[in-house]
Protein backbone atom coordinates (compact mmCIF):
# COMPACT_ATOMS: atom_id res chain seq x y z
CA UNK A 1 0.00 0.00 0.00
CA UNK A 2 1.39 3.46 -1.06
CA UNK A 3 2.08 5.83 2.05
CA UNK A 4 -0.10 8.92 2.39
CA UNK A 5 1.41 12.73 2.49
CA UNK A 6 -1.00 14.76 4.15
CA UNK A 7 0.15 18.88 3.70
CA UNK A 8 -2.01 21.51 4.94
CA UNK A 9 -0.91 25.25 6.49
CA UNK A 10 -1.35 23.88 10.10
CA UNK A 11 -0.02 20.56 11.69
CA UNK A 12 -2.79 19.57 14.03
CA UNK A 13 -2.02 18.86 17.75
CA UNK A 14 -0.38 15.69 17.82
CA UNK A 15 -1.56 14.45 20.94
CA UNK A 16 -3.96 11.53 20.00
CA UNK A 17 -7.71 11.85 20.31
CA UNK A 18 -6.58 15.89 21.53
CA UNK A 19 -9.99 17.62 22.55
CA UNK A 20 -9.10 20.43 20.44
CA UNK A 21 -9.16 18.25 17.30
CA UNK A 22 -11.76 19.50 15.25
CA UNK A 23 -13.28 17.20 12.36
CA UNK A 24 -9.90 17.98 9.83
CA UNK A 25 -7.14 16.97 12.17
CA UNK A 26 -9.47 13.80 13.24
CA UNK A 27 -10.44 12.39 9.87
CA UNK A 28 -6.45 13.04 8.81
CA UNK A 29 -4.84 11.28 11.44
CA UNK A 30 -7.32 8.23 11.03
CA UNK A 31 -6.31 8.17 7.57
CA UNK A 32 -2.58 8.34 8.14
CA UNK A 33 -3.14 5.98 10.73
CA UNK A 34 -4.21 3.43 8.44
CA UNK A 35 -2.00 3.53 5.73
CA UNK A 36 1.26 5.52 7.83
CA UNK A 37 2.56 8.33 6.26
CA UNK A 38 3.66 11.81 7.37
CA UNK A 39 1.74 15.02 8.11
CA UNK A 40 3.60 18.04 6.91
CA UNK A 41 3.23 22.02 7.27
CA UNK A 42 3.36 24.72 9.89
CA UNK A 43 3.99 24.14 13.44
CA UNK A 44 2.39 27.51 15.02
CA UNK A 45 5.62 28.94 15.53
CA UNK A 46 7.52 32.62 14.28
CA UNK A 47 11.21 31.89 13.73
CA UNK A 48 14.46 33.89 13.48
CA UNK A 49 15.43 32.27 10.47
CA UNK A 50 14.22 29.23 7.89
CA UNK A 51 15.32 25.75 8.98
CA UNK A 52 14.65 22.14 8.04
CA UNK A 53 11.65 20.52 8.66
CA UNK A 54 11.74 18.86 12.31
CA UNK A 55 10.78 15.29 12.45
CA UNK A 56 8.30 13.02 15.22
CA UNK A 57 7.38 9.83 14.66
CA UNK A 58 3.93 8.24 16.73
CA UNK A 59 3.49 5.17 15.65
CA UNK A 60 3.01 4.62 12.05
CA UNK A 61 2.70 8.37 11.59
CA UNK A 62 5.35 10.98 11.19
CA UNK A 63 5.34 14.52 11.77
CA UNK A 64 7.15 17.04 9.84
CA UNK A 65 6.94 20.29 10.43
CA UNK A 66 8.57 23.74 10.08
CA UNK A 67 8.30 27.50 11.56
CA UNK A 68 7.62 30.41 9.89
CA UNK A 69 9.88 33.39 9.71
CA UNK A 70 7.82 36.95 10.78
CA UNK A 71 8.00 38.28 7.00
CA UNK A 72 6.68 34.56 5.92
CA UNK A 73 3.81 34.66 8.44
CA UNK A 74 3.15 38.70 7.49
CA UNK A 75 3.03 37.86 3.53
CA UNK A 76 1.53 34.32 3.09
CA UNK A 77 -0.24 33.38 6.09
CA UNK A 78 -1.53 36.77 7.39
CA UNK A 79 -1.38 38.67 4.34
CA UNK A 80 -2.14 36.77 1.16
CA UNK A 81 -3.89 33.84 2.69
CA UNK A 82 -6.11 35.61 5.36
CA UNK A 83 -6.61 39.13 4.12
CA UNK A 84 -7.03 38.21 0.63
CA UNK A 85 -8.06 34.65 -0.21
CA UNK A 86 -10.04 34.25 2.92
CA UNK A 87 -12.46 37.74 2.77
CA UNK A 88 -12.92 36.72 -1.42
CA UNK A 89 -13.74 33.13 -1.47
CA UNK A 90 -16.45 34.07 1.19
CA UNK A 91 -18.16 36.53 -1.01
CA UNK A 92 -16.23 39.86 1.43
CA UNK A 93 -14.48 41.66 -1.33
CA UNK A 94 -15.61 44.53 0.43
CA UNK A 95 -12.93 43.37 3.34
CA UNK A 96 -10.33 42.32 0.80
CA UNK A 97 -7.26 43.69 -0.13
CA UNK A 98 -4.33 42.66 -3.23
CA UNK A 99 -0.70 43.58 -2.29
CA UNK A 100 1.92 42.21 -4.83
CA UNK A 101 4.66 41.45 -1.96
CA UNK A 102 1.94 39.28 -0.05
CA UNK A 103 1.57 37.37 -2.82
CA UNK A 104 5.27 37.01 -3.53
CA UNK A 105 5.45 35.90 -0.03
CA UNK A 106 2.53 33.09 -0.93
CA UNK A 107 4.01 31.86 -3.79
CA UNK A 108 7.39 31.70 -1.42
CA UNK A 109 6.47 29.43 1.13
CA UNK A 110 4.74 27.49 -1.36
CA UNK A 111 8.16 26.81 -3.12
CA UNK A 112 9.60 26.41 0.44
CA UNK A 113 7.22 23.95 1.36
CA UNK A 114 7.73 22.20 -1.64
CA UNK A 115 11.10 22.10 -1.53
CA UNK A 116 11.37 20.45 1.76
CA UNK A 117 8.51 18.12 1.18
CA UNK A 118 10.14 16.93 -2.15
CA UNK A 119 13.05 15.57 0.19
CA UNK A 120 11.25 13.13 1.79
CA UNK A 121 9.27 11.94 -1.17
CA UNK A 122 9.40 8.13 -2.10
CA UNK A 123 8.13 6.84 -5.75
CA UNK A 124 4.80 5.55 -4.28
CA UNK A 125 3.57 8.10 -2.17
CA UNK A 126 0.25 9.67 -2.26
CA UNK A 127 -0.34 13.51 -1.55
CA UNK A 128 -3.57 15.07 0.12
CA UNK A 129 -2.76 18.85 0.44
CA UNK A 130 -5.99 21.08 2.61
CA UNK A 131 -6.96 24.66 1.77
CA UNK A 132 -6.83 27.52 0.60
CA UNK A 133 -3.25 28.44 2.11
CA UNK A 134 -1.35 25.65 -0.48
CA UNK A 135 -3.47 26.26 -3.78
CA UNK A 136 0.14 26.49 -5.52
CA UNK A 137 1.57 23.60 -4.01
CA UNK A 138 1.13 21.45 -6.92
CA UNK A 139 2.57 23.65 -9.12
CA UNK A 140 5.45 23.91 -6.75
CA UNK A 141 6.21 20.06 -6.58
CA UNK A 142 5.58 19.88 -10.21
CA UNK A 143 8.05 22.43 -11.24
CA UNK A 144 10.73 20.06 -9.02
CA UNK A 145 10.07 17.48 -11.00
CA UNK A 146 7.42 15.46 -8.62
CA UNK A 147 5.29 13.13 -10.43
CA UNK A 148 3.62 11.45 -7.96
CA UNK A 149 -0.25 11.67 -7.37
CA UNK A 150 -1.31 14.70 -5.63
CA UNK A 151 -4.85 15.69 -4.56
CA UNK A 152 -6.43 19.08 -3.11
CA UNK A 153 -9.52 20.00 -0.81
CA UNK A 154 -11.03 23.13 -0.40
CA UNK A 155 -12.53 23.26 2.78
CA UNK A 156 -14.07 26.99 2.04
CA UNK A 157 -16.53 28.13 -0.36
CA UNK A 158 -14.97 28.57 -3.82
CA UNK A 159 -16.46 31.84 -4.78
CA UNK A 160 -18.14 32.59 -8.45
CA UNK A 161 -16.34 33.36 -11.25
CA UNK A 162 -17.21 37.29 -10.92
CA UNK A 163 -15.78 37.32 -7.40
CA UNK A 164 -12.78 35.49 -8.18
CA UNK A 165 -11.24 37.63 -10.49
CA UNK A 166 -11.18 40.37 -7.84
CA UNK A 167 -8.57 38.87 -6.88
CA UNK A 168 -5.34 39.69 -9.38
CA UNK A 169 -3.74 36.58 -10.05
CA UNK A 170 -6.65 34.79 -10.53
CA UNK A 171 -5.92 32.92 -14.02
CA UNK A 172 -2.73 31.58 -12.25
CA UNK A 173 -4.19 30.57 -8.96
CA UNK A 174 -6.57 28.70 -11.12
CA UNK A 175 -3.75 27.11 -13.25
CA UNK A 176 -1.93 26.15 -10.49
CA UNK A 177 -4.77 24.55 -9.16
CA UNK A 178 -5.00 22.62 -12.84
CA UNK A 179 -1.69 20.74 -12.02
CA UNK A 180 -3.33 18.56 -9.28
CA UNK A 181 -5.10 14.64 -10.44
CA UNK A 182 -7.94 15.86 -8.66
CA UNK A 183 -9.25 18.75 -6.96
CA UNK A 184 -12.30 18.27 -4.45
CA UNK A 185 -14.60 21.18 -3.31
CA UNK A 186 -17.04 21.01 -0.22
CA UNK A 187 -20.93 20.98 -2.41
CA UNK A 188 -21.59 20.86 -6.13
CA UNK A 189 -22.28 24.62 -6.05
CA UNK A 190 -18.10 25.23 -5.30
CA UNK A 191 -17.46 22.73 -8.10
CA UNK A 192 -19.15 24.08 -10.40
CA UNK A 193 -18.05 27.68 -9.73
CA UNK A 194 -14.62 26.23 -10.56
CA UNK A 195 -15.84 24.55 -13.41
CA UNK A 196 -17.35 28.14 -14.82
CA UNK A 197 -14.80 29.81 -14.58
CA UNK A 198 -12.12 26.96 -16.18
CA UNK A 199 -14.81 26.74 -19.21
CA UNK A 200 -16.28 30.30 -19.28
CA UNK A 201 -12.83 31.32 -19.58
CA UNK A 202 -11.65 29.26 -22.43
CA UNK A 203 -8.92 27.55 -20.43
CA UNK A 204 -11.09 23.64 -20.98
CA UNK A 205 -14.03 21.87 -20.17
CA UNK A 206 -15.44 18.99 -18.17
CA UNK A 207 -17.28 15.86 -19.31
CA UNK A 208 -20.06 13.99 -17.24
CA UNK A 209 -17.86 11.79 -15.36
CA UNK A 210 -16.13 14.88 -13.57
CA UNK A 211 -12.39 14.80 -15.29
CA UNK A 212 -11.54 18.20 -16.59
CA UNK A 213 -8.77 18.66 -19.62
CA UNK A 214 -7.34 22.29 -18.88
CA UNK A 215 -4.23 23.97 -18.94
CA UNK A 216 -2.77 21.23 -21.14
CA UNK A 217 -3.45 18.92 -17.68
CA UNK A 218 -6.05 16.33 -17.23
CA UNK A 219 -7.41 16.10 -13.85
CA UNK A 220 -10.73 14.97 -11.73
CA UNK A 221 -12.93 17.73 -10.14
CA UNK A 222 -15.63 16.64 -7.60
CA UNK A 223 -17.63 17.28 -4.25
CA UNK A 224 -16.97 15.64 -1.28
CA UNK A 225 -18.87 17.14 1.76
CA UNK A 226 -16.93 16.60 4.84
CA UNK A 227 -18.55 14.77 7.49
CA UNK A 228 -17.95 13.97 11.45
CA UNK A 229 -18.59 10.60 13.48
CA UNK A 230 -22.12 11.10 14.38
CA UNK A 231 -22.91 8.48 17.30
CA UNK A 232 -19.11 9.46 18.57
CA UNK A 233 -20.53 12.93 18.92
CA UNK A 234 -23.95 11.83 20.90
CA UNK A 235 -21.92 9.46 22.79
CA UNK A 236 -19.78 12.41 23.94
CA UNK A 237 -22.65 14.60 24.42
CA UNK A 238 -23.89 12.10 26.50
CA UNK A 239 -20.73 11.36 28.93
CA UNK A 240 -19.96 14.84 29.13
CA UNK A 241 -23.69 15.90 30.85
CA UNK A 242 -22.43 16.05 34.35
CA UNK A 243 -19.49 18.47 34.10
CA UNK A 244 -19.72 21.21 35.71
CA UNK A 245 -20.15 23.43 32.98
CA UNK A 246 -22.84 21.51 31.39
CA UNK A 247 -24.68 21.72 34.85
CA UNK A 248 -24.31 25.41 35.17
CA UNK A 249 -25.85 26.20 32.55
CA UNK A 250 -28.74 24.06 33.09
CA UNK A 251 -29.04 25.30 36.41
CA UNK A 252 -28.71 29.12 35.05
CA UNK A 253 -31.41 28.51 32.73
CA UNK A 254 -33.90 25.91 34.13
CA UNK A 255 -37.29 27.10 33.38
CA UNK A 256 -35.98 28.58 29.79
CA UNK A 257 -35.64 27.91 26.61
CA UNK A 258 -31.88 27.80 25.07
CA UNK A 259 -30.60 28.89 21.86
CA UNK A 260 -27.35 28.11 21.23
CA UNK A 261 -24.53 29.53 19.06
CA UNK A 262 -20.53 28.23 18.28
CA UNK A 263 -18.09 29.78 16.05
CA UNK A 264 -14.99 31.05 15.48
CA UNK A 265 -15.15 34.62 16.12
CA UNK A 266 -15.48 35.82 12.10
CA UNK A 267 -16.89 37.81 9.77
CA UNK A 268 -18.20 35.27 7.56
CA UNK A 269 -20.52 33.23 10.43
CA UNK A 270 -22.82 36.32 10.75
CA UNK A 271 -22.80 37.22 14.09
CA UNK A 272 -23.93 40.38 13.89
CA UNK A 273 -27.02 39.59 11.55
CA UNK A 274 -27.61 36.84 13.96
CA UNK A 275 -27.66 39.31 17.57
CA UNK A 276 -30.40 41.46 15.37
CA UNK A 277 -32.48 38.41 14.41
CA UNK A 278 -32.80 37.51 18.19
CA UNK A 279 -33.37 41.04 18.99
CA UNK A 280 -36.10 41.12 16.65
CA UNK A 281 -37.59 38.15 18.25
CA UNK A 282 -37.51 39.44 21.14
CA UNK A 283 -39.21 42.72 20.19
CA UNK A 284 -42.40 40.89 18.12
CA UNK A 285 -42.84 37.78 21.33
CA UNK A 286 -42.70 39.92 24.29
CA UNK A 287 -44.13 36.69 25.73
CA UNK A 288 -40.62 35.10 25.35
CA UNK A 289 -38.92 37.72 27.30
CA UNK A 290 -37.71 36.02 30.50
CA UNK A 291 -37.78 32.61 28.84
CA UNK A 292 -35.77 32.34 26.27
CA UNK A 293 -31.62 32.98 25.71
CA UNK A 294 -29.19 32.74 23.64
CA UNK A 295 -25.35 31.66 24.68
CA UNK A 296 -22.98 32.30 21.63
CA UNK A 297 -19.83 31.09 22.11
CA UNK A 298 -17.47 32.97 19.86
CA UNK A 299 -13.27 32.86 20.98
CA UNK A 300 -11.46 35.23 18.98
CA UNK A 301 -9.40 33.91 16.29
CA UNK A 302 -6.45 35.38 13.84
CA UNK A 303 -6.94 38.71 16.27
CA UNK A 304 -3.81 40.15 14.55
CA UNK A 305 -5.46 40.61 11.65
CA UNK A 306 -7.42 44.26 11.84
CA UNK A 307 -11.20 43.55 10.32
CA UNK A 308 -11.12 40.66 13.11
CA UNK A 309 -10.73 43.39 15.55
CA UNK A 310 -13.52 45.13 14.57
CA UNK A 311 -15.80 42.70 13.87
CA UNK A 312 -15.18 41.89 17.77
CA UNK A 313 -15.22 45.32 18.73
CA UNK A 314 -19.19 45.67 16.70
CA UNK A 315 -20.10 42.64 18.40
CA UNK A 316 -19.25 44.03 21.76
CA UNK A 317 -21.11 46.54 21.36
CA UNK A 318 -24.55 44.64 19.84
CA UNK A 319 -24.43 42.47 22.47
CA UNK A 320 -24.06 45.26 25.01
CA UNK A 321 -26.79 47.50 23.57
CA UNK A 322 -29.79 44.07 23.08
CA UNK A 323 -28.85 43.53 26.62
CA UNK A 324 -29.59 47.00 27.61
CA UNK A 325 -32.55 47.32 25.82
CA UNK A 326 -34.31 43.57 26.89
CA UNK A 327 -32.62 42.36 30.15
CA UNK A 328 -34.46 42.21 33.14
CA UNK A 329 -32.85 41.87 37.00
CA UNK A 330 -32.74 37.97 36.38
CA UNK A 331 -32.16 37.89 33.09
CA UNK A 332 -29.56 38.49 30.60
CA UNK A 333 -31.20 37.72 26.81
CA UNK A 334 -27.42 37.62 25.25
CA UNK A 335 -24.62 35.27 27.06
CA UNK A 336 -21.97 36.22 24.84
CA UNK A 337 -18.72 34.36 25.99
CA UNK A 338 -15.11 34.45 24.09
CA UNK A 339 -13.87 31.63 24.88
CA UNK A 340 -12.91 28.00 23.98
CA UNK A 341 -14.39 25.22 25.18
CA UNK A 342 -13.29 21.50 24.95
CA UNK A 343 -14.76 19.97 22.19
CA UNK A 344 -16.80 17.14 24.03
CA UNK A 345 -18.26 19.60 26.40
CA UNK A 346 -19.44 21.98 23.38
CA UNK A 347 -21.11 18.59 22.62
CA UNK A 348 -23.27 17.95 26.07
CA UNK A 349 -24.11 22.18 26.00
CA UNK A 350 -25.27 21.34 22.17
CA UNK A 351 -27.51 19.16 23.77
CA UNK A 352 -29.10 21.22 26.76
CA UNK A 353 -30.19 23.68 23.51
CA UNK A 354 -33.62 23.45 21.77
CA UNK A 355 -32.80 25.47 18.91
CA UNK A 356 -29.19 25.46 17.39
CA UNK A 357 -28.38 28.58 15.94
CA UNK A 358 -26.10 28.25 12.87
CA UNK A 359 -26.19 31.02 10.20
CA UNK A 360 -23.13 32.19 8.67
CA UNK A 361 -23.69 34.24 5.32
CA UNK A 362 -20.97 32.04 3.54
CA UNK A 363 -19.31 28.73 4.84
CA UNK A 364 -17.24 25.90 3.59
CA UNK A 365 -19.52 23.61 5.33
CA UNK A 366 -20.14 24.27 8.74
CA UNK A 367 -19.69 21.48 11.16
CA UNK A 368 -21.21 22.77 14.31
CA UNK A 369 -24.29 22.45 12.20
CA UNK A 370 -23.50 18.50 11.80
CA UNK A 371 -22.55 18.57 15.50
CA UNK A 372 -24.94 20.19 17.01
CA UNK A 373 -27.60 17.67 15.37
CA UNK A 374 -26.03 14.69 16.20
CA UNK A 375 -25.35 15.89 20.22
CA UNK A 376 -29.30 15.78 20.56
CA UNK A 377 -31.19 13.47 22.85
CA UNK A 378 -33.16 11.45 20.26
CA UNK A 379 -36.21 11.17 22.18
CA UNK A 380 -36.25 15.10 22.88
CA UNK A 381 -34.25 16.23 20.20
CA UNK A 382 -33.58 20.33 19.23
CA UNK A 383 -34.16 21.91 16.28
CA UNK A 384 -31.52 23.32 13.75
CA UNK A 385 -31.99 26.70 12.22
CA UNK A 386 -29.36 27.00 9.55
CA UNK A 387 -28.20 29.21 6.68
CA UNK A 388 -28.59 28.25 3.56
CA UNK A 389 -24.83 29.38 2.35
CA UNK A 390 -23.57 26.84 5.03
CA UNK A 391 -22.40 23.94 2.96
CA UNK A 392 -24.28 22.28 5.39
CA UNK A 393 -27.50 22.79 3.96
CA UNK A 394 -27.41 20.95 0.90
CA UNK A 395 -27.05 18.18 3.14
CA UNK A 396 -29.27 18.78 5.96
CA UNK A 397 -32.87 19.42 4.43
CA UNK A 398 -34.33 18.72 7.78
CA UNK A 399 -33.12 22.02 9.27
CA UNK A 400 -35.26 25.16 9.40
CA UNK A 401 -33.08 26.85 6.66
CA UNK A 402 -32.86 30.29 6.02
CA UNK A 403 -31.70 33.44 4.35
CA UNK A 404 -29.13 35.20 7.35
CA UNK A 405 -29.32 38.46 5.49
CA UNK A 406 -33.42 38.52 6.34
CA UNK A 407 -33.49 39.37 9.78
CA UNK A 408 -37.32 38.64 9.49
CA UNK A 409 -37.18 35.23 8.17
CA UNK A 410 -34.61 34.15 10.69
CA UNK A 411 -36.94 35.48 13.88
CA UNK A 412 -39.87 33.67 12.40
CA UNK A 413 -37.52 31.04 11.97
CA UNK A 414 -36.33 31.03 16.07
CA UNK A 415 -40.05 31.48 16.97
CA UNK A 416 -41.08 27.99 15.04
CA UNK A 417 -38.54 26.00 15.96
CA UNK A 418 -39.03 26.83 19.69
CA UNK A 419 -42.42 26.33 19.32
CA UNK A 420 -42.20 23.13 17.39
CA UNK A 421 -44.32 20.15 18.23
CA UNK A 422 -41.87 16.80 19.39
CA UNK A 423 -43.42 14.76 16.62
CA UNK A 424 -42.06 17.41 14.65
CA UNK A 425 -38.60 17.36 15.89
CA UNK A 426 -38.01 13.70 16.07
CA UNK A 427 -39.01 13.48 12.44
CA UNK A 428 -36.67 15.85 11.55
CA UNK A 429 -34.00 14.87 13.64
CA UNK A 430 -34.02 11.31 12.43
CA UNK A 431 -33.61 12.36 9.09
CA UNK A 432 -30.90 14.15 9.42
CA UNK A 433 -29.32 11.77 11.70
CA UNK A 434 -29.75 9.10 8.88
CA UNK A 435 -27.88 11.31 6.68
CA UNK A 436 -25.14 11.90 8.97
CA UNK A 437 -24.33 8.56 9.51
CA UNK A 438 -24.27 7.93 5.73
CA UNK A 439 -22.02 10.62 5.11
CA UNK A 440 -19.55 10.29 7.87
CA UNK A 441 -15.98 11.70 7.81
CA UNK A 442 -14.88 8.49 6.92
CA UNK A 443 -17.12 8.58 3.38
CA UNK A 444 -15.51 11.74 3.21
CA UNK A 445 -12.11 10.74 3.28
CA UNK A 446 -12.29 7.29 1.35
CA UNK A 447 -14.29 8.71 -1.52
CA UNK A 448 -11.63 11.40 -1.75
CA UNK A 449 -8.65 8.91 -1.45
CA UNK A 450 -10.28 6.18 -3.98
CA UNK A 451 -10.60 8.76 -6.73
CA UNK A 452 -7.36 10.06 -6.20
CA UNK A 453 -6.18 6.78 -6.66
CA UNK A 454 -8.14 5.81 -9.73
CA UNK A 455 -6.89 9.18 -11.11
CA UNK A 456 -3.50 8.70 -10.65
CA UNK A 457 -3.45 4.80 -11.87
CA UNK A 458 -5.60 5.84 -14.96
CA UNK A 459 -3.26 8.85 -15.78
CA UNK A 460 -0.16 6.30 -15.01
CA UNK A 461 -2.01 4.00 -17.82
CA UNK A 462 -2.10 6.94 -20.38
CA UNK A 463 1.53 8.00 -20.11
CA UNK A 464 2.98 4.42 -20.49
CA UNK A 465 0.95 3.61 -23.35
P1 LIG B 1 -14.09 26.47 10.47
O1 LIG B 1 -14.35 27.76 9.80
O2 LIG B 1 -13.18 26.50 11.61
O3 LIG B 1 -13.59 25.36 9.44
P2 LIG B 1 -16.40 24.69 11.38
O4 LIG B 1 -16.75 23.79 10.27
O5 LIG B 1 -17.62 25.18 12.08
O6 LIG B 1 -15.59 26.01 10.97
O7 LIG B 1 -15.48 23.85 12.35
C1 LIG B 1 -15.13 24.31 13.58
C2 LIG B 1 -14.76 23.14 14.51
O8 LIG B 1 -14.19 23.73 15.65
C3 LIG B 1 -15.97 22.35 14.95
O9 LIG B 1 -15.64 21.01 15.10
C4 LIG B 1 -16.33 23.00 16.30
O10 LIG B 1 -16.91 22.10 17.24
C5 LIG B 1 -14.99 23.49 16.78
N1 LIG B 1 -15.19 24.75 17.54
C6 LIG B 1 -15.73 25.89 17.09
N2 LIG B 1 -15.78 26.80 18.08
C7 LIG B 1 -15.26 26.22 19.17
C8 LIG B 1 -15.04 26.64 20.54
N3 LIG B 1 -15.42 27.83 20.99
N4 LIG B 1 -14.46 25.76 21.36
C9 LIG B 1 -14.09 24.55 20.92
N5 LIG B 1 -14.28 24.09 19.69
C10 LIG B 1 -14.86 24.92 18.82
C11 LIG B 1 -13.29 25.27 8.02
C12 LIG B 1 -14.37 25.80 7.08
C13 LIG B 1 -15.70 25.11 7.36
C14 LIG B 1 -15.53 23.60 7.24
C15 LIG B 1 -14.34 23.12 8.06
C16 LIG B 1 -14.02 21.64 7.82
O11 LIG B 1 -14.51 27.21 7.22
O12 LIG B 1 -16.72 25.57 6.47
O13 LIG B 1 -16.72 22.95 7.69
O14 LIG B 1 -13.16 23.86 7.76
O15 LIG B 1 -13.85 21.38 6.47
Amino acid sequence: MSRLIVVSNRVAPTQEGSPAAGGLAIGVLDALKETGGVWFGWNGEIVGHAQPPSIEKQGSVTYATVGLTRRDYDQYYRGFSNATLWPTFHYRTDLSRYDRQEYAGYLRVNVSFAKQLAAMLEPGDMIWVHDYHLLPFACALRNLGVTNPIGFFLHIPFPVPEMLRTVPPHEELVKCLCSYDLVGFQTESDRQSFVDYVERGGFGSVSEDGMMQAFGRVLKVGAYPIGIYPDAVAQAAEQYAHRKPVLALRDATRGRQLIMSVDRLDYSKGLVERFQAFERLLLHSPGLHGRVSLVQIAPPTRSDVQTYQRIRQTLEGEAGRINGRFAQLDWTPIQYLNRNYERNLLMSLFRLAQVGYVTPLRDGMNLVAKEYVASQDPSDPGVLVLSQFAGAAEQLPGALVVNPFDLTQMADALARALAMPLKERQARYADMMARLRANDLSTWRDAFLDDLRHVATAASVTRKA
